[in-house]
């Protein structure tokens, strides 16, 4: 190995019994299957202390040469949740009314959406959820490595704390989402990836009747 530029500790690894090993990835799988994606939420609010809780979750991911390119905006203010829906709707009503094209659409109809998100003012928290494409040191661009690959494990991590913390989520992406730029004052090196909207599920939630594929369909052995 070339001479790092820090040094070395001891991993704090935890060594488990088999068996407990066994039950835990068991109870894992079975607490993460139960993850629906909701787009009907409740207005109850959602402490501070929780969401902060599952982002720093998020930012423990592994990153492109440990560079942590990602920025997680939490937004629960009622006037910034307002612009943020005013600003999605837009670009959706484009979508919808075409922009998509007939085969998206067509992949689209049985989730049943359109271009209304009144989640995105229900919902107690929004997290923009930013990759920094390149980043800045003493005014001179570093180069950023396998950033979406990054962000995109980050979220997951995102994802996964906050069902896990008893919350439900919607992972939305409306196309393009440039003006969560401006409304979380992000630098333009910084590229929005998605917005994860969470909060408790509205009442009587109800989510499309769709399976996930089969085991054998989607992993495969050597
Ligand atoms: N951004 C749109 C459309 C949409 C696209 C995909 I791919 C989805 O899985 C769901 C929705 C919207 O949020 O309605």
């Amino acid at each position: 190995m070339s001479e790092p530029e820090h040094g070395f500790r001891p991993l704090d690894f935890i060594e488990r019994d088999p068996n407990e090993m066994a039950v835990r990835a068991r109870d894992f799988r079975a607490l993460m299957a139960r993850r629906r994606t909701v787009r009907d939420f409740s207005d109850r609010p959602v402490p501070q202390s929780l969401i902060e809780n599952c982002v720093m979750t998020a930012t423990s991911a592994p990153s492109g040469a440990n560079q942590q390119p990602w920025h997680f905006a939490m937004i629960a203010d009622a006037t910034v949740k307002s612009q943020i829906r005013e600003a999605a709707e837009a670009e959706e009503r484009d979508f919808y009314a075409g922009r998509a094209g007939e085969d998206w659409l067509g992949a689209l109809a049985p989730l049943g959406t359109d271009a209304d998100k009144p989640f995105l003012e229900i919902a107690p928290w929004l997290i923009a959820v930013f990759g920094a494409r390149y980043g800045r040191e003493n005014g001179k661009r570093i180069k950023h490595y396998y950033v979406p690959e990054s962000v995109g494990i980050a979220t997951g991590l995102l994802i996964a704390a906050l069902h896990n913390a008893g919350l439900a989520t919607l992972t939305h992406t409306p196309a393009p989402m440039g003006f969560l730029n401006e409304i979380c004052h992000r630098p333009d090196n910084e590229k929005p990836y998605v917005l994860v909207v969470t909060g408790y599920p509205a009442e009587n939630c109800m989510v499309p009747d769709i399976s996930r594929k089969s085991f054998a369909d989607v992993a495969s052995l050597f």
